[in-house]
């Protein structure tokens, strides 16, 4: 895709710098907060996608109309705190995330479409057309990320899909297995996790199906092997292992709207304007740092998305 006035988080690829020249221990450590024996933490780390059998197809070519105003987030700190509660109400699952077993894996699609199917993860790797894109995350607890993704539109695989006119949201679902994933013991939670789009939010460039990152598959505490990623509304729309994707006529309700509505709605398009109930959502804590940076407008993605939604009221709605 060309794109002739590029936005201002579109910078020239050389300032997006790889990931190595930033990886500073010590500003990790400050950013994520005090832990005890650090160094070992980080050497535990598993050696992220040794066993996956879709090794092979990363890294994968990266697509030059997404890139970043700020440098990637180490590695190491995106590996190492995570949200999937699945594994755990705190940031700490990494290890615990290792138990997700995530071969044979099927995708089912169902719904308002011509024909339902069930999709085995390797032969859609294989059908789908992997790209790498920089995409910020920007969570809504106040702290972001950078995240050199591999994956696909989500555009084509409901392209594959093939919704009939009935379709007017998608909804996607994670696994649900108490025995694997302890998280799901705490029944309070509605599992399993899930999460939703309309077709137009589904359809736009920016809304990608996640099944790697930083240049190989993604690990497992990421939410391998299928996760989306909606750059624009807050973390908890990204949905992570995917197990099922239901095109509905009906809004779906998600988990965290399930659990808190006041808190998390069905929009959560990112806007610094309109504070959480309990926290102000102007600046960010950038991971991997000791920086505070300004939160922007759909996370910076306003010249992509805003126009999904100028016939709506610009309310407080639209942003949570
Ligand atoms: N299934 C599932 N998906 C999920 C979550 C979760 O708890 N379970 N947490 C969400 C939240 S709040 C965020 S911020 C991101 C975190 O992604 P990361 O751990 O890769 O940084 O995943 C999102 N997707
Ligand atoms: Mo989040």
């Amino acid at each position: 895709m060309l794109i002739k006035n590029p936005p201002r988080w579109m910078l020239r690829e050389n300032s997006a710098t790889d990931e190595h020249v930033y990886l500073n221990r010590r500003a990790f450590m400050k950013g994520v907060g005090a832990i005890g024996a650090g160094a070992g933490l980080l050497q535990a780390t598993p050696s992220l996608g040794a066993e996956d059998p879709s090794a092979s197809l990363y890294p994968v070519k990266r697509n030059e109309s997404f890139t970043l105003d700020r440098p990637i987030t180490p590695e190491e700190a995106n590996t190492t705190y995570n949200n999937f509660y699945e594994f755990g109400s705190h940031k700490r699952i990494y290890k615990l995330a290792q138990h997700l077993k995530i071969r044979p894996w099927a995708v089912k699609i169902d719904g308002h479409v011509a024909q339902e199917m069930t999709l085995d993860i390797d032969d859609l790797l294989k059908k789908m057309p992997l790209e790498e894109r920089l995409y910020r995350h920007r969570c809504v607890e106040a702290w972001s990320m950078t995240v050199p993704w591999s994956g696909f539109p989500l555009r084509k695989l409901i392209e594959l899909a093939a919704p009939t006119h009935r379709a007017k949201y998608v909804q996607f679902e994670t696994f649900k297995d108490k025995r694997m994933a302890p998280g799901q013991k705490q029944r309070w939670y509605p599992w399993p996790y899930t999460e939703g789009l309309t077709i137009d939010e589904a359809m736009n460039d920016l809304a990608f199906m996640v099944t790697g990152a930083y240049g190989r598959p993604l690990p497992k505490q990421m939410g391998s092997p299928l996760r989306l990623a909606t750059p624009w509304k807050y973390g908890f729309k990204s949905i992570k292992s995917i197990v099922r994707i239901s095109f509905t006529s009906r809004k779906p309700v998600s988990f965290w709207e399930d659990v808190q509505p006041s808190e998390y709605g069905f929009w959560a398009n990112v806007n610094p304007a309109f504070s959480h109930p309990r926290w102000s959502q102007s600046t960010e804590q950038v991971l991997g740092t000791s920086k505070r940076v300004k939160t922007l407008l759909y996370n910076g993605y306003a010249e992509e998305v805003a126009g999904l939604y100028k016939d709506l009221p610009q309310n407080r709605d639209l942003f949570f």
